[in-house]
């Protein structure tokens, strides 16, 4: 590697790698003093270097935070999303003040290297807002390397496994005959698996259903502003429910569709073990997120009580929470979210991990992580040997204008773009029209007013 060949002028590297790069011809090339290996020659291509690193917070729909990282090749640019539903600011402002300074003039084909110094770099280490803000630098990364080589993502990660990845959609309603009418159409649409929500009677706001919580009523609600709503909670009413709801559907739509249902952590462990064991005798795809992240330990209770397949994963941030559950395993699918894991690069560890241990993935897919990350679990879906199931939505056209590229629907399956890259893009222009708008998840409490996890 020839020494010019590195950022800024030689006598100012010297100078800053000081006596090491004297001593040690291999910290000479540039890797002491926190400095990165220089960017270096590829199968005939020149080095490439970051030149900027763009921060963009708009809201075609709902608020998605993209990082955009611009490189000396002309044309050459990567996007990636960094959305953290109800803190976008705050992931935003790690990127543009933190992050964005690191990044400039670094190899932006060194990925595993960009990661590994901004996860262990800042010693202050992990969380939600941290590891979004890297899983935007990674995705952009990735986008840049798959466009540089002329491929999709997935045919660096391995090339493909599978024709495309078997999808799964919402269903809710008011009322059991509600949500069976919506898996019905789900099941017209093409879907082989359907996740089932119903609201709860008695309690105002059920996750996963339109049911709202009212003015006046059990649990105060916010004014009408745009603070976080407050939803109701209790668990007798939800457990007794849930499992006559599973009973409605199974009599009705048969035996062959595939069902889930998200618990949204919100039940302690015996609580959760008679669900699973009350579900049983319909034959779930999966139960999701029984109990909260904290509490890990406790599916071990659960796995004893019950053969309903368990999933969990979509509050982890880092490949060591998902460690002890799928060595022990303890679940059957890790769902972990790629926009809050770090990306790509983290994915394919846990995915990894979970093939030594006959667990599945089933990365989390809503509307509120932007088209990249989709695009993401779909390139990591197709190019592994343990792929469960994919969340997935369909994106409203303001989202897909301003945010092009997301993965296809088709036949059950969601289907990458065959382009170089990720396949998804930024209209920098049109994303200016639609300005951040404060925006807050719900929250939840019992009805003696104490606050229940959302
Ligand atoms: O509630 O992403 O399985 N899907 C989910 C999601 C989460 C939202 C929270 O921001 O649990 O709908
Ligand atoms: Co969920």
């Amino acid at each position: 590697m020839p020494s010019d060949a590195r950022p800024g002028n030689r006598r100012e590297f010297l100078k800053r790698a000081g006596i090491a790069a004297l001593a040690q011809p291999i910290l000479a090339r540039g890797t002491a003093w926190g400095e990165a290996a220089p960017p270096a020659a590829i199968a005939g291509l020149p080095p490439l270097k970051i030149t900027d690193v763009r921060v963009i917070v708009t809201c075609p729909g709902r608020n998605y935070v993209l990082v955009k990282i611009m490189t000396s090749e002309p044309g050459l640019y990567g996007v990636g999303d960094a959305t953290l539903n109800g803190r976008e600011l705050a992931v935003a402002t790690d990127l543009e003040k933190h992050i964005a300074p690191l990044l400039i003039g670094r190899d932006p084909e060194a990925i595993e290297d960009i990661w590994q110094y901004l996860y262990r770099g800042p010693y202050w280490r992990g969380g939600p807002i941290q590891m979004t803000a890297l899983t935007g630098v990674d995705l952009a990364l990735w986008d840049i390397k798959g466009k540089r080589a002329g491929m999709p993502v997935y045919q660096l990660l391995g090339g493909r496994t599978r024709v495309g990845a078997l999808a799964y959609t919402h269903a809710s309603g008011n009322d059991f005959t509600e949500v069976e009418d919506q898996v019905r159409h789900a099941m017209e649409r093409g879907f082989q698996v359907v996740r089932a929500q119903v609201a709860i009677p008695g309690l105002q706001g059920t996750y996963g259903t339109s049911a709202k919580p009212k003015l006046g009523e059990a649990a105060p609600n916010s004014p009408a502003t745009d603070l976080p709503a407050t939803e109701l909670f209790e668990p007798g009413p939800y457990l007794r429910t849930v499992p006559k709801l599973f009973a409605h559907l199974r009599s009705k739509l048969g035996d062959e569709v595939e069902l889930i249902h998200d618990t949204h952590e919100r039940l302690g462990p015996v609580e959760a073990a008679r669900f699973a064991k009350d579900l049983e005798p319909y034959h779930l795809f999966f139960l999701e997120d029984l109990l909260r992240p904290e509490y890990k330990e406790s599916f071990r209770l659960i796995r004893q009580h019950s053969t309903t397949p368990l999933a969990m994963g979509e509050l982890f941030n880092t490949l060591w929470d998902c460690v002890d559950l799928i060595k022990e395993q303890l679940i059957d699918f890790i769902r972990c979210d790629l926009g809050h894991i770090g990306g790509i690069t983290n994915a394919r560890k846990v995915a990894a991990l979970a093939e030594a241990f006959q667990v599945k993935t089933a990365w989390h897919g809503p509307a509120d992580v932007g088209p990249a990350v989709h695009a993401a679990n779909v390139h990591v879906d197709i190019s592994i040997p343990n792929f469960g199931v994919q969340e997935m939505v369909f994106f409203p056209d303001v989202t897909q204008e301003v945010i092009p590229g997301a993965p296809e629907f088709k036949d059950g399956y969601m289907i990458v773009r065959e382009t170089p890259g990720l396949g998804t893009d930024l209209n920098e222009e049109l994303a200016k029209k639609y300005p951040y708008q404060r925006a807050y998840l719900p929250t939840a409490r019992r009805r003696d007013g104490s606050v229940q996890d959302w």
